[in-house]
């Protein structure tokens, strides 16, 4: 498996100098491919690969079978891949502001106006050695799924899969909280090792989770953030007309979020006939687990990056 993969890489390398004038950057998704949260980046490649035809190309590795998602931010960084689709949450190792970017959901076309694009792009120069090009799924939220019904909005005694993004407030809530990539989820809780998860509202279908799955907690929290990024070496070494097939395509890609309303409709009615109940303690319980959720995710950042936490705070809103 390691020596197929190296040979993929190897040969991917040979290739990028292939032509004098067309360049190909190798990519990788840090989700399942076909998948909800790798489909838009997807779409974005066929784009690019169209729109930059003779200019640049995307070769596309592929998803957590070529690469363990929690190693995407790293391999950026490091150039073992070129550009990426990957959440902030798998790289917050190298960046502890990235736990931030689910606080912040105000759409992209506002946050390249107002300041908080380029300062998240600084992030990511400094830190990722990356090319912050989009951040899709702004208008995403998260829930937790469990398959013990609660009495109360409290999670004492309940083992929680989660990443960095629900880890605060699961403990918050009593939870005991076990990390893993989502390609280890349905084990997890086939096998009881959990007794719930944390994921978007969308996408819990892709891998079969809605087998294990019974309940749905409300109300829904955070803002999904998925990026792309370019290795910044890569990306100084694009000329112009390089560079602006990727931005063309990266607005392109911000702006397929106006689909997500939709989409969320869509899966939370198939959820609902797939027998997944809603639990709802009503607008007051809601109300405090939503102010609990901002407060220690909030907290936590600040904690970890005083300066740029609190920054990142002012130009959320939140
Ligand atoms: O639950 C996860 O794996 C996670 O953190 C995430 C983040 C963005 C989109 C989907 C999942």
């Amino acid at each position: 498996m390691r020596h197929s993969l190296l040979a993929v890489f190897a040969a991917a390398l040979f290739a990028t100098s292939a032509t004098a004038q067309e360049v190909t950057l190798r990519a990788v998704s840090s989700f399942a491919e076909k998948t909800q949260f790798s489909r838009n980046f997807e779409r974005f490649i066929d784009k690019v690969n169209a729109d930059g035809k003779g200019v640049l190309k995307i070769n596309y590795i592929g998803g957590p079978r070529a690469m363990p998602p929690f190693e995407v931010g790293n391999a950026v960084r490091t150039k073992v891949v070129d550009i990426a689709n990957v959440t902030g949450a798998f790289y917050t190792n190298l960046m502890p502001e990235a736990d931030g970017f689910k606080l912040i959901s105000k759409p992209m076309s506002e946050q390249r106006k107002n300041g908080t694009w380029a300062f998240i792009n600084q992030l990511h120069n400094q830190k990722l050695n990356a090319q912050y090009l989009a951040r899709q799924y702004h208008n995403v939220p998260f829930h937790i799924y469990l398959n013990k019904k609660m009495a109360k909005l409290d999670f004492t005694g309940l083992k929680i899969r989660v990443t960095p993004v629900y880890k605060d407030i699961v403990q918050a809530l009593g939870g005991t909280t076990i990390t893993t990539p989502p390609g280890e989820v349905y084990t997890a809780l086939e096998r009881g090792v959990v007794d719930g998860y944390g994921w978007p509202v969308t996408g819990i279908f892709d891998l079969g989770w809605d087998k294990v799955t019974k309940f749905r907690l409300e109300p829904a929290f955070y803002s999904v953030e998925v990026n792309v990024l370019v290795n910044l070496d890569v990306w100084k070494g694009l000329n112009d007309k390089q560079r602006k097939v990727l931005n063309d395509a990266a607005l392109w890609l911000e702006a397929l979020d106006r689909e997500n309303e939709a989409i969320i409709k869509a899966e939370r009615e198939r959820q609902a006939k797939a027998g997944i109940q809603a639990i709802d303690f009503g607008a007051a319980e809601s109300k405090k687990f939503l102010q609990t959720a901002n407060d220690v995710a909030w907290a936590s950042v600040i904690k970890r990056s005083p300066e740029t936490g609190a920054r990142l705070r002012q130009l959320s809103g939140n």
